[in-house]
């Protein structure tokens, strides 16, 4: 008999799918995280960042991917760092990575950083390293920061890969991060597969070749967001993003997750412009999510007037602003 696509409640897909092994671990570290930043009064934003994978096999030799470098969660972190609030971080693993993203393997690869110092002729010394001296100012401004950021203990970092890792890790993170009440912020960059295999419909082996096209069906993945606001971060500062190909369906398609999910921002981008412009979208009357009336305010910078600008730092003060407007409501 053919099985039909389900979707899945929440309930259903943490009944049915089993959790990562690492997460009891993660909600320890998150719990000690948490107490230390209560204790400063910090307030605490969760970044996801990245894109999840959904293996087809359970000896996964195939997977899915969503498209996700990991550069606005990366970025976004490093400024939520600087306006005083404390990070968790949980990204892709291998994703970028609050601060070493400036020296990503790819674009600005470390090794060229370094230059070697050969000693004068007839020398016994052993050659030394440093730093390339155009890049000095740089590198060290970078450094200065992690180190700061270490020594303070303000950011802590997560991993996931599947989508049902990130699935587990985002209940069990966001119901932890709870406590914190309006003071907590959810920033929701990582790029979240739509459709998985459930485990009962996984191959356990490889799949093999030799017999015509493969046919996968998936299931869709539950809307999380649904039970988040509902159920898991009591009065928390919601902050999803929207990404869409096709322009006509940005704002409309913005409007309709904060309609179904009740939370409190939408930040939509298109992907070819997600550098340089993205739209807030939300209600009128900010704290009432039956309100079905929606504004739109648009963060735009200037690439060609100003090529280092980042525009994730705009939209983070902008979040700053707004977070600070929630809590003292
Ligand atoms: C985003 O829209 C992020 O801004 C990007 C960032 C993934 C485009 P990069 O990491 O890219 O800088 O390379 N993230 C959310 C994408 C997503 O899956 N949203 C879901 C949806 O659109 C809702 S949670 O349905």
């Amino acid at each position: 008999m053919e099985t039909l696509p389900t979707t899945f409640s929440a309930e259903a897909y943490f009944e049915t799918q089993p959790p990562p092994p690492t997460v009891e671990q993660d909600v320890q570290s998150v719990r000690n995280f948490l107490r230390q930043q209560q204790e400063n009064r910090r307030k605490v934003v969760l970044v996801t960042s990245g894109g999840t994978t959904v293996p087809l096999e359970l000896n996964v030799v195939r997977f899915l991917d969503n498209f996700s470098a990991g550069t606005r969660g990366a970025t976004s972190a490093e400024y939520f760092l600087k306006a005083g609030y404390a990070v968790i971080f949980m990204h892709r693993q291998f994703s970028l990575q609050p601060f070493s993203r400036h020296y990503s393997h790819s674009t600005n690869p470390f090794l060229d950083l370094l230059e070697i110092n050969e000693p004068p002729e007839g020398s016994t010394a052993a050659p030394s390293i440093s730093v390339i001296p155009s890049k000095r100012d740089h590198l060290l401004e970078v450094l200065k920061t992690y180190k700061s950021v270490q020594k303070a203990g303000t950011m802590l970092t997560l991993n996931f890969v599947s989508v049902n890792d990130y699935l587990w890790l985002l209940r069990a993170v966001s119901q932890e991060l709870s406590v914190l009440g309006k003071e907590a912020m959810y920033y929701l960059a990582a790029a979240v597969s739509d459709f998985f295999l459930p485990r009962e419909k996984m191959s356990i082996h490889k799949i093999q070749s030799g017999k015509g096209s493969l046919h996968i069906e998936m299931d869709e993945v539950p809307k999380i967001l649904k039970p988040m606001v509902a159920e898991w971060t009591r009065k928390g500062f919601v902050v999803s993003f929207k990404l869409e190909t096709d322009d006509k369906l940005l704002i409309p398609k913005a409007q309709d997750a904060l309609e179904k999910y009740g939370h409190t921002l939408v930040i939509a981008n298109a992907l070819h412009r997600r550098k340089f412009e993205v739209a807030f979208v939300y209600r009128t009357h900010y704290t009432d999510s039956s309100a079905s009336q929606f504004a739109e305010s648009w963060v735009r910078i200037d690439l060609e007037k100003n090529p280092e600008k980042e525009i994730e730092e705009d939209i983070v003060e902008e979040l700053v602003k707004r977070h600070k407007q929630w809590v003292e409501l």
